[in-house]
Formats: C-alpha cells, structure tokens, sequence
C-alpha cells in the first residue's frame, strides 16, 4: 500500500459552538479553542476538524452557510482563524475546515439574489421547479419550499433556510474550487465534505443520493483543489458501501482520501421510526459490519473510523455502559475503534467519556431535528407518543453531543463564565477535564496511551497496517481480531458485557500492550490465552508469541 501521512493521523473533532467559549457570550468560539491546544496537543491529536465557524444565521448551528469566506461574529474573526491555523501548526495540529456544499444558508447573498427574479445572474445557483415531487426532506415534510415572488419552488434536502445548490450548474462548481482554494491558501491541512453524496442528484428521476454526477464532480474538485497539496480530505456518505467507498477513496481515482460510512452508526434505528426508537444493541451484527468494513479496501481505500461525531449519541451511553461502568466502557469502544485499520476521529468529550442528557422538557432541546421531527411524528402523524418521542431523544437526539464541553466543576464547567447556548448536563461535577487530568487512570490517559501506540515505533505500522482478522464472529458479547503485519501479530478482545466472560484462544501470549482496567499492571504475563477471563467491560491488546 502506498502510506500516507495521514494513515498515522488521529483527528479531533471540535464543535465549535461548545467546546470552549472566551468572550462570555455563551457560545463558543475560536479564541476558546486556541486557548485548548495545550490539552489536545497533550491528548496527542494529529489533526482537528472544526465544524462550521463560517457566518451563519445558525439554523442549523453553521451548517447553514452565509459566507464561506467569513467567520460568524459569534467565534470571533479572520484574524482569530489565522491565529488558530498558526498556533494549532507549531504544535503540529493541522485545520480540517468543515466544507457544507450541499447548500447554503437562504441568507448567503447567492440566494438572495437567487430569489430576486426568474433570469436573475444567481437563479440557476439553486434548484428551482414549477411542480413539486415526491422527494422528503432529511429534515421532515417535503423537499420543496414555495416562493411567491417569483411563484416557483425551490429544492432543499435539509430545513427550508438550507436551500440546495445546483450543482448541475458549471459557475456554483466554479465559486466553490475558488473558495475551497482560498482556504488552502490560509493554511489549513484539510477539509470534511458536509453530506457530499448528495451533489450528483438527478432530482427529476428522484435520485438524491449517489447520483451519476457525484464522481466526475468530486475528480474536477480534486483536481482543482486538491492535487498535489498536502491535505487530507473525508467526505461524510451515509449511504456509502464498501464498493461506493472505494470510488471516493482508491488514490489512483484522485478524488478524497477517506470517507465516512454509516452503517454501524444506523444499526440499532427502527425501520420506520428510525433513531427516534432504536433497537436492542446487537454485537454480532455490529461485528459483522466492522469486519466488514475492515477488510473491504485492501489499499484500494481508507476506513475512517468513529463511534462519535454531532449528529450522534455519545458512544458510551449508546452501547457502552454510563452507569458503574462507564469508564471501562469508555476506554473499551476506544480500545476496539483506535485497534483497527483506519484513521480514527474522537469527538470532543469523548476522551473524558461524556455521556447523553436527558432534559425534561422538549424546550430544553435547541437541534432542528428534533423539532421538525416531534412535528410530523408526534403532533402531525400521530405515530409516536410524547413519552416514546423523549425516550427517542434521550437514546439519540443529536443535542446529546452538543452540551457544553465539561472543562471542570466551576459554574457552567468552565465552559462559559456567560449563559450557555444549550443546556448543561448536571453531571459535569464529577465528569470533567479536570477530574480526568487528574487521575492517571482516566478514560482521557486511556486515550493517549492508544494514540501514543498508534505513533510508537513498536507497535505503529501493526495497528496502522496490519491486516484484520475476526476472532468468535458469533460470541454474543466478546469482540475480538488480531492485527497481523510483517511478523509482528496483535490480538484485541474485549468484554462487551457486565458479566465475566471466560474463553479460550488458541494463541501464545507475549506481551500485555494495554489493559484497560490495569494500564500499569505488568503482573499479567503469566495470563493463559487457553483460559482468559475477562471482567466486565475489560478489553486487553496483547502481543502474541
Ligand atoms: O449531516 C447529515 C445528515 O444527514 C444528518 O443530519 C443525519 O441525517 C441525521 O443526524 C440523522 O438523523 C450533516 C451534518 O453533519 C449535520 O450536522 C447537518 O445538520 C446536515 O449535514 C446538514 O448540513
């Protein structure tokens, strides 16, 4: 396989609204994230993906863009970006901007001029129709919004105020390449592509996803944008499988270097409610699909591998365990995800095990998802109760990762000295950075240490290239692979239960490289493979003989 420098990487994804605000406006904001390098450079990262801090009327926290090339007043300015770019770089941080090509805000000047008249210069940036389809929104309720002025409709796959981009129209490819390559200019080591398998659309055949321009658009945008730079590209593609990840990501197709899949992050969602009733969390069947994916790309691709991100609920409370077992269930998803081929992403708080929120009230929760969502499945369809739709929030509203980031146990977590823009979670007393700086046992040392493996001479081209091998595929609560390169062989299992579990491998151990619930017990060299018991959530690397 041909390495990349970003192999080796480890990102972390900051939102920017939450994770650390200075001015006391109770948002977050640049200068906030400047003053945390430290921490992250400590964690270890390679490499932060900063969702949008563009200007935004905030519909849908940035990701309704007014202007690609400003910066909201609410995170501070260009200089305050220039700032980040530079001070993240002498820590050897790279900026991965957030690039929302989709769409835009209905406020970016693009629109507004869009909507002025039928043979405006801009109308043909968005999608306009006389007559409407069947398409929904990602959001709820139709794709189409009706504008009197000028007595058409125009397209929208999200909320009405994130009109989409037409980009069957050669000058909105145009603008974007320049803008894009302003941003490579600045300095900035990469970009995430906002729901890009949505640009190929042929709306007219009902094809949103996927679509037969998608490729073509995304080789003319790496070609130029991104060829020959040194930068890192992941494109966010729901509905990618290994086949369609190839074709974004097989180099010699020149079109990004990884993407995102979502299959396992879907797993537990009802057929027809969704994320708002999930499922019995099945291991067998998230196995299946990891291993899947682990071994689909033989140097034709790159996995980009996560548990976490904005839009989803925070892994520990998901499948891990919040409760008794939260940090070793915590340090175990770490362990099984930075254990495999891939480049792994931490999403901000996960390395301190924050957990999901439950507010009282629905208007305690700011996400436009679950409003329009309560809309048309609980006060529209009637298809849900109240009870049933909270319950749905509670498990997997997008709002779980978007309270603010628990810094320490001052008022508002240190987060914000003003009002925060969402809520809290009551429980940053005990789960904070502070508390987990503190002890060498924290899930956050937990985390270092798999980074810190990722980059050692020892084990690093193991767990960056190593191939992947399943171990038990129909064990209901043990995961387990090795991870084999040249003659060196790693073998990950763990417990995903709150029972002991006994088992026999038919291996020699050489080594004990990490055990979660012992980081510094050297003691278990003299573990049998043959009769391995595992406590609760515990999840060891070892060398094999
Ligand atoms: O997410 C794409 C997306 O489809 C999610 O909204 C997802 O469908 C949803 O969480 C599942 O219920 C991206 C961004 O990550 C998200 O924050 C944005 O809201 C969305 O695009 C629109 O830009």
């Amino acid at each position: 396989m041909n390495q990349q420098w970003w192999h080796s990487a480890v990102v972390y994804q900051v939102y920017p609204r939450s994770f650390c605000d200075s001015s006391g406006d109770g948002n977050g904001d640049l200068k906030g994230i400047i003053s945390k390098l430290d921490y992250l450079e400590k964690l270890g990262i390679d490499l932060i993906w900063l969702s949008p801090v563009y200007l935004s009327p905030m519909k849908d926290n940035g990701y309704d863009i007014a202007d690609y090339q400003a910066i909201d007043p609410r995170f501070g300015d260009m200089n305050d970006m220039r700032q980040l770019i530079h001070q993240a770089k002498q820590r050897n941080i790279g900026i991965m901007m957030d690039l929302v090509l989709n769409h835009t805000s209905d406020q970016h000047h693009w629109f507004k001029q869009a909507k002025q008249s039928r043979d405006n210069p801009y109308r043909d940036y968005y999608i306009w129709r006389d007559q409407t389809n069947q398409i929904r929104s990602i959001f709820s309720g139709p794709a189409w919004q009706y504008d009197p002025v000028t007595s058409q409709y125009y397209f929208h796959l999200f909320a009405d105020a994130q009109p989409d981009l037409n980009w069957e129209n050669p000058a909105v490819a145009k603008e974007i390449h320049q803008m894009i390559s302003w941003w490579v200019e600045q300095g900035v080591a990469g970009f995430r592509l906002d729901v890009i398998d949505l640009i190929g659309k042929q709306i007219d055949q009902g094809i949103t996803e996927n679509g037969p321009r998608l490729h073509p658009l995304l080789q003319q945008m790496h070609q130029a944008c991104f060829k020959g730079k040194k930068l890192v590209t992941v494109g966010e593609t729901w509905g990618a499988t290994p086949e369609i990840a190839k074709l974004y990501s097989d180099p010699r197709r020149e079109e990004l270097s990884m993407v995102f899949q979502f299959e396992h992050a879907a797993l537990d969602w009802h057929p027809e409610h969704g994320k708002w009733q999930v499922q019995d969390f099945d291991l067998i069947a998230l196995k299946k699909v990891l291993s899947k994916w682990q071994t689909a790309f033989d140097g034709d691709g790159w996995n980009a591998l996560f548990w976490n991100n904005h839009d989803l609920p925070r892994i520990v409370s998901r499948w891990g365990n919040d409760g008794e077992y939260r940090e070793a269930s915590a340090k175990l998803f770490a362990t099984l995800l930075h254990g495999m081929q891939g480049t792994p992403y931490i999403y901000q708080g996960e390395e301190i095990a924050m957990t999901n929120v439950q507010f009282a009230e629905l208007s305690d929760y700011d996400d436009i998802e679950i409003k329009n969502s309560y809309q048309e499945k609980v006060v529209e369809q009637q298809s849900l109760s109240h009870q049933q739709f909270m319950q749905g929030v509670y498990q997997s509203a997008r709002d779980n990762a978007r309270t603010p980031m628990q810094w320490d146990n001052s008022d508002n977590a240190g987060f914000s000295c003003g009002q925060p823009w969402l809520k809290l979670n009551p429980n940053y007393q005990q789960i904070n950075v502070a508390n987990a700086l503190a002890n060498q046992h924290s899930v956050f040392y937990h985390y270092q240490r798999l980074i810190a493996l990722r980059k050692s001479s020892k084990f690093g081209d193991t767990l960056v290239y190593g191939s992947y091998q399943l171990l038990l595929e129909e064990h209901p609560h043990i995961f387990a692979y090795i991870r084999q390169y040249k003659e060196q062989s790693l073998l990950i299992v763990a417990n995903v239960s709150q029972q002991t579990q006994t088992l026999s491998l038919d291996y020699k151990l050489a080594e004990v490289v990490l055990d979660n619930l012992q980081p510094e017990d050297e003691s278990e060299v003299g573990v049998d493979l043959a009769q391995l018991n595992l406590a609760p959530y515990q999840a060891i690397i070892y060398l094999l003989a």
